[in-house]
């Protein structure tokens, strides 16, 4: 993938002053992005120095250029959860029917947990619920309803690193009929233990081509828990039954190499958690010509951007 020569396009030094919470604040990454009117718009990550989770809105006319809101969104009716949400982060933003819905990790007293809210106008947020019984993230919605019933992928947390984290080596399919009751389908792909995707979760919403939907996703290489590389890589899935596995990159198509991702809050880690496409024909699909710019976390510290066409994307993913 292109890296846009300018990264990070968002620092941590453009987040404005927001007392008392965002005041000077630590980091800024892990965006969720969508095209809304004639904007772009990203849902940030941000953290303060508490070490405290935020999500502010950014909207750009070209992409490159961001302006941040000087409120934390607030998704209405979480507060009547009744339980402690310690965190809520790695937004995925994915435009069904006409609204907007956006997944995300909820770290809870009882693990992980992908919660759901939706908005028609980025102003107002309704919290929806919990979307899992399991503990998981990486929650992704597909842009529209395949065989009648609503898809997601996600990825459940059932690997215990040593000394660290539950953490995931497979991608999950699963249905619902109302988008808060999720029954897993099939698991997708799995971690490919010794190399650079032992460990995998969904980035960006699924991208729909007339070749099939277009997963990019993140990969781990453990190097045995001494150290993490976070890099992305991307399938191919059938359009009606995404459960298939057309084909799935041998390589990463992006690994972190600039100093703004080796280095910083969490060194060797590229995150990509939003993708616009350019040219979507009548139908929805993305034009094979057409770019895809592609929004990401460096080192948990900020927020890049790079570009890549939806052919070359299906190229890499066929490329097995
Ligand atoms: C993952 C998630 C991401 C983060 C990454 C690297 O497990 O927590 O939000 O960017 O680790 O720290």
């Amino acid at each position: 993938m292109e890296r846009y020569t300018k990264n990070p396009i968002i620092s941590r030094t453009q987040i404005p002053d927001i007392p008392p919470h965002l005041v000077d604040v630590t980091s800024v990454f892990n965006p969720g992005a969508v095209r809304f009117k004639d904007k772009i718009l990203l849902i940030l990550r941000v953290q303060n120095r508490g070490r405290e989770t935020f999500f502010l809105m950014a909207e750009s006319h070209d992409g490159i250029h961001f302006s941040i809101a000087k409120e934390p969104v607030r998704f209405n009716g979480i507060e009547n959860l009744n339980k402690t949400v310690y965190h809520c982060y790695d937004a995925r933003i994915t435009e069904l029917e006409g609204t907007y819905y956006i997944m995300f990790a909820m770290d809870m007293d009882e693990g992980c947990h992908i919660g759901l809210s939706r908005t028609e106008d980025f102003k107002t947020f309704e919290f929806m619920g919990i979307t899992t019984a399991e503990d998981s993230r990486n929650g992704v919605l597909f842009p529209e309803k395949i065989n009648g019933k609503y898809m997601r992928l996600d990825r459940p947390n059932r690997v215990a690193i040593s000394d660290g984290p539950t953490t995931g080596n497979a991608i999950v399919l699963s249905e619902s009929e109302d988008l808060l009751h999720w029954q897993q389908i099939k698991q997708v792909i799995t971690g490919r233990f010794h190399y650079w995707d032992e460990l995998i979760g969904a980035g960006p919403p699924p991208i729909k081509t007339k070749k099939g939907w277009l997963q990019i996703y993140h990969g781990v290489a453990t190097h045995l828990s001494t150290i993490f590389i976070y890099q992305a890589g991307v399938m191919l899935l059938d359009l009606e039954n995404p459960a298939t596995v057309i084909g799935r990159s041998h390589q990463n198509i992006l690994e972190p190499r600039e100093l703004y991702e080796l280095t910083g809050q969490v060194p060797n880690v590229v995150f990509p958690s939003g993708a616009v496409v350019e040219k979507l024909d009548s139908n929805g699909f993305a034009e094979p010509d057409s770019n895809v710019y592609i929004y990401y976390g460096a080192a948990d510290t900020s927020v890049c951007m790079a570009s890549v066409t939806v052919e070359q994307l299906t190229k890499w993913a066929l490329n097995n």
